[in-house]
């Protein structure tokens, strides 16, 4: 079958092009990655080369050893992939340590796959074994809105899950686990790769937000990812809003209030995100004991 045809591939080009539509892929921002199925892989063998050079991954990753991904290429617009996949994307293999990948497909004026491939691969590890083999692609976006507070709530995941819960009612629904928070580091290395993906392994995550840069997300199908940075960065948005109107709450969802979700929405949310505020009215931390 074409590669180009295939149902992975459209489905990867139209969440690009849907990111890139938000406003979230200035210039080469973010990458996404897909780890394919064997029917997948199968269905287009014959059309992949095999004359490629192995290139050191930057991190150890046994646990996809083997397997193929579909990734955006480094230095790669966002807003080129509907244009020309074939020079925007590539199809890597992963040999049997775990060490080292090569190009199958894609790529074809040049190029290497995503600055940030060390963590995409450690985090589809991670979720490939926490989610029972079910999680399959991985989003980085610079997202506006998360980005900006990143700037002024204090870098905690239960301020940032709870404020972020507490602008939407769907927000617990779509991600009762919460969000994981990391301080500023360098991207591109194993360090940032092994931070997220320790957050994605310690709290099953789905998505953390590397302060001032923007946030990573992982998911089952390309629908349920997008969907899941589209919802949180909406949240951010308005919480965005709410700061700007002055910041304090005459009225939100309360902890009781999200108790309640619960049952309804067959999800539980974790107390430590349920903590009482002095003033219900502020953005922020637990009261002081
Ligand atoms: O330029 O977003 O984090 C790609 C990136 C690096
Ligand atoms: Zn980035």
């Amino acid at each position: 079958m074409k590669i180009l045809d295939t149902k992975f591939v459209q489905g990867f080009i139209k969440m690009a092009n849907d990111g890139y539509l938000q406003g979230w892929h200035e210039r080469n921002g973010g990458n996404l990655s897909y780890r394919l199925k064997t029917d997948e892989v199968e269905s287009i063998r014959p059309r992949l080369m095999d004359h490629g050079q192995w290139h050191p991954i930057g991190a150890s990753v046994p646990g996809v050893a083997g397997e193929f991904f579909l990734v955006t290429g480094t230095g790669k617009y966002f807003r080129n992939i509907i244009v020309d996949p074939e020079a925007s994307i590539a199809i890597i293999e992963i040999d049997e340590k775990g060490e080292n990948y090569r190009i199958r497909w894609g790529l074809v004026e040049g190029g290497l796959p995503t600055s940030e491939l060390p963590t995409h691969l450690l985090n589809h590890e991670v979720k490939k074994r926490t989610s029972g083999g079910v999680h399959r692609v991985i989003y980085h976006a610079h997202t506006t809105n998360v980005i900006a507070l990143s700037f002024v709530l204090p870098l905690q995941d239960e301020i940032f899950t709870r404020e972020l819960w507490e602008m939407a009612t769907e927000c617990p629904v779509v991600f009762p686990k919460g969000v994981g928070v990391i301080g500023w580091m360098v991207p591109g290395g194993r360090d940032i790769a092994l931070a997220t993906s320790r957050l994605m392994e310690q709290h099953d995550y789905d998505a953390v937000i590397w302060a001032h840069h923007g946030m990573f997300c992982s998911g089952e199908t390309f629908d349920l990812t997008f969907g899941l940075m589209h919802t949180i960065e909406k949240s951010a948005e308005i919480l965005v809003k709410v700061m700007s109107m002055g910041g304090r709450k005459l009225q939100t969802i309360r902890p009781d209030d999200f108790r309640a979700l619960e049952p309804q929405f067959h999800i539980e949310l974790p107390e430590r995100f349920l903590y009482e505020k002095e003033d219900p009215a502020e953005i922020g931390g637990p009261a002081k004991a």
